[in-house]
């Protein structure tokens, strides 16, 4: 059973028009699908908690643009992010070749940020190769792989708690070394743990 409230973390849902960071943000906090949705011209943010062994992890998690100028506009709230997740959709080829274009993104305001890389919409045909998928984890050091469809669900528990294990896991390999939590960071954290105050989100 979960004991008190856990560390929060920052994560943030990134990549090409389409390919359904707001369907996922819509499935983590309603648990909702919707087909029609309207393309992101903002940006909003939702809390969702899961259960990591004993431990209860908050994710702050903020959905962004794909558009680009809105891109340009928004940049600036997921400054210090612990996790990007970088999505593309399995039905669309070109939207995994289009990533970089955000882990660059990433090197500007969360430089030490978790890189996930998820290819959403597995409930269509995958039109991505799994070989493509890994070359291209490899090549830019993506630290975890996940295949998810926020239409019906599938993989998106697992990944969150696989997430969260692996933060625990960094938080606590940090407590002695340094990197991904700077000072402050790690005290908010670890206030965090022993009940401290909301993200913000
Ligand atoms: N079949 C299927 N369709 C999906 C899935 N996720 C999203 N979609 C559809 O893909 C389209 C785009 O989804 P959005 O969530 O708006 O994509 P987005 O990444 O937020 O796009 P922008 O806000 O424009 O950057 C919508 O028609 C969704 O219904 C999925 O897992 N499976
Ligand atoms: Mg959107």
């Amino acid at each position: 059973m979960a004991t008190g409230r856990g560390p929060m973390f920052k994560l943030v849902l990134l990549g090409e028009v389409g390919v359904g960071k707001t369907s996922l943000f819509f499935r983590l906090r309603d648990n909702v699908f919707n087909q029609h949705i309207k393309t992101t011209t903002g940006i909003d943010s939702c809390s969702k908690t899961v259960t990591a062994g004993d431990v209860q992890v908050t994710f702050c998690v903020w959905d962004t643009a794909g558009v680009e100028r809105f891109r340009t506009l928004t940049r600036n709230y997921y400054r210090s992010a612990h996790i990007s997740v970088l999505i593309y959709s399995l039905d669309d080829p070109s939207s995994l070749h289009f990533l970089p274009k955000w882990i660059d993104d990433t090197k500007d305001f969360a430089p030490n940020a978790l890189k996930v890389l998820v290819g959403n919409k597995a409930d269509l045909a995958s039109k991505v190769p799994e070989d493509n998928v890994k070359d291209f984890a490899s090549i830019y050091n993506c630290d975890m792989v996940f295949w998810v469809s926020a239409k019906t669900g599938e993989g998106i528990d697992d990944a969150l708690i696989k997430i969260a294990e692996k933060m625990l896991d960094t938080l606590k390999r940090e407590e002695c070394q340094g990197g991904l939590f700077d000072e402050k960071d790690r005290k908010r954290l670890t206030d965090e743990s022993s009940g401290g105050s909301g993200c913000g989100c």
